[in-house]
């Protein structure tokens, strides 16, 4: 069996706004790794999500290591918008930004983990001279900007190439994934090579049934994907 750890970071734009107090408990107690925090700018991605107004009130709630997902162009501007702690991920687009290596680098003057996001459309070769300078690539399994999307398949064969690329080249770097990672995709996601699976609409913060009996499926996917 495969021994890696794989985490869970809960995607706090898919939370029950209404009852988000009483969900925030249930992903402490139960030991959830990260919240993740999709940042969107209408711009690169439609629609808005959260400030740091929201985000920091939950950080203000929690001990829980926060994951910053930026969803904007020229994402330097909002480098020290964010309060961030050095286990804090903050995790920036390729696509957004017009000299990225630059943005990197500032990024790891700043102390936290710096993780790189690609969207579907964007290929493996575009982190060729990157890769050394991050923490963490996160694949995003469908387009960036809403919840409730469809897996975009080609994007697991992408997992898998980089899984093969980071470990050809020794280093330690996380591969996230981001988008439909469902009690059904999450085995071929952790199977492929992916080391945190971000949970939404369809592995966490479902109608279907209470937060703590989602978060045990998706531990039990996760657990089938390292059989695999
Ligand atoms: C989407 C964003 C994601 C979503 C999450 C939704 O742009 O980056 O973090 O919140 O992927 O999950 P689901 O299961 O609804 O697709
Ligand atoms: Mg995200």
């Amino acid at each position: 069996m495969d021994q890696r750890k794989v985490e869970i970071a809960a995607s706090v734009m898919c939370i029950d706004w209404l009852n988000a107090g009483a969900d925030l408990e249930v992903l402490e107690r139960e030991k959830i790794d990260y919240l993740h925090f999709d940042i969107i700018d209408g711009s690169f991605a439609s629609d808005f999500t959260m400030g740091t107004s929201i985000i920091d009130c939950f950080r203000k709630a929690t001990h829980l290591r926060s994951e910053y997902h930026l969803m904007v162009e020229e994402p330097n501007r909002l480098f020290d918008s964010f309060e961030v702690a050095p286990d804090d991920h903050f995790i920036i687009h390729q696509e957004c930004c017009r000299n990225l290596h630059r943005d990197l680098v500032a990024l790891r003057r700043k102390g936290v983990k710096v993780g790189v996001a690609i969207a579907p459309g964007t290929t493996l070769e575009a982190l060729e001279y990157i890769i050394e300078d991050v923490d963490q690539v996160l694949i995003m399994t469908v387009d960036p900007g809403y919840m409730g999307q469809a897996l975009v398949p080609q994007t697991l064969r992408k997992v898998e190439k980089l899984r093969s690329i980071i470990d050809s080249l020794g280093l330690d770097i996380k591969i996230s994934v981001d988008g439909n990672v469902s009690f059904e995709n999450a085995p071929e996601m952790v199977a492929m090579g992916a080391d945190i699976l971000v949970g939404g609409t369809s592995g966490l913060f479902r109608k279907d049934m209470p937060l703590h009996s989602s978060i045990g499926y998706l531990r039990e996917a996760i657990e089938k994907g390292l059989n695999l």
